[in-house]
């Protein structure tokens, strides 16, 4: 007979309607609900996409399933099969609603993988303490990936996507040298840099990695996407990159966002929509690659660091 091991497979969540934009923002905000100001801007931010459509959610679902079927096709005939299960940090099913239902279908084991290959005590680490603190309290064993910026498959996988739209380029006339590849990832605030978290080192590892497989000598690195709080984010913001690219008389830009891993708000808002209208004010062109979504290079990636995981569980 096979064993059951679960997956919870972690993401950032995103609301299902427009009517639940502000509870959303509020458990971000843990607890605190938003201004009338902020709660406007925000829901002006979702309009703007894809007219109040929340493509997170369908994305991440799509995710689920592509890995699920991933990991059957990887362990056909083995004494193992892996169940698949969401846990969403801002929206149902919370991360802990997973947790339940691994416990309820009588899962005794299971690994917990994120959606975002980067590690920071603020993003990964909140994500486990919370799987962790259920799987504890239901009885369910669990073990973590914590991180998976430097797999060759998720590496191959970004490089893959630069040159394709550095060939798109080159179509338009472009030398291929002359696009400052920017490779970008959600901002987050400085102190963390002094409690000695991995997110930036492990970034600029993927960027290097990305920029060496994909023959790119032309590249730096971005934050983007930084939060609306008093604290110092980190930076340069990738507007601020823009416009000082822009009195280097830089006209070509690839955004390389390889802190992300799917369209969502801060892609396709902060990136397509945002950051898009400040080039075409600086005449610069400025064009981003696609995202990961389903490639089945990524689920191979996620589907052989939860294989490796097993091994850590008794
Ligand atoms: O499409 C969607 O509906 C959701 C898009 C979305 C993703 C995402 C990923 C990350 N975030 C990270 C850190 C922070 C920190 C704060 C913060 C705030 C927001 C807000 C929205 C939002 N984030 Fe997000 N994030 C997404 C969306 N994020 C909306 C609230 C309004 C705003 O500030 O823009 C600040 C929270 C606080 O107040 O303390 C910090 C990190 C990631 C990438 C890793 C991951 O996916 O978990 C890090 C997608």
């Amino acid at each position: 007979m096979s064993t059951k091991i679960g997956v919870l497979v972690m993401s950032y969540g995103t609301p299902e309607s427009m009517d639940q934009v502000e509870a959303y923002y509020t458990h971000i905000r843990r607890g605190h609900p938003p201004t009338p100001e902020q709660l406007l801007e925000l829901t002006e931010r979702y309009e703007a996409i894809v007219g109040g459509v929340f493509p997170l959610r369908a994305n991440t679902d799509k995710q689920v399933a592509a890995l699920q079927e991933t990991l059957g096709q990887l362990n056909q005939g083995s004494d193992k099969q892996f169940v698949c299960y969401q846990g969403l940090k801002h929206a149902r099913p919370f991360i802990e609603d997973g947790v339940e239902q691994m416990a309820h279908d009588g899962i005794k084991q299971a690994i917990g993988i994120v959606l975002a290959p980067h590690y920071s005590v603020m993003s990964i680490g909140g994500y486990i303490k919370r799987a962790e603190e259920k799987a504890a309290e239901l009885g369910v064993e669990m073990s973590f990936v914590h991180s998976y910026h430097l797999h060759p498959k998720l590496i191959k996988a970004f490089a893959d996507r630069v040159c394709a739209k550095l060939d798109q380029f080159k179509e338009g006339g472009a030398n291929r040298d002359q696009v400052k590849v920017l490779f970008s990832a959600h901002s987050l605030p400085e102190r963390i840099l002094k409690m000695g978290d991995p997110y930036q080192d492990q970034l600029l590892e993927t960027a290097g990695a990305v920029a060496a497989e994909a023959g790119v000598n032309n590249w730096q690195f971005t934050w983007q996407s930084a939060g609306r709080t008093a604290d110092p984010w980190l930076g340069p913001d990738i507007l601020d990159t823009l416009r000082s690219l822009s009195q280097e008389q830089v006209e070509d830009i690839l955004v390389a966002p390889v802190g992300f891993v799917s369209d969502h708000l801060e892609v396709l808002y902060d990136l397509d929509i945002e950051a898009k209208t400040i080039a075409k004010e600086l005449d610069m062109r400025l064009e981003r690659i696609e995202s990961l979504g389903t490639d089945p290079l990524y689920m191979e990636t996620l589907a052989e660091c939860i294989m490796k995981q097993v091994t850590d569980l008794k």
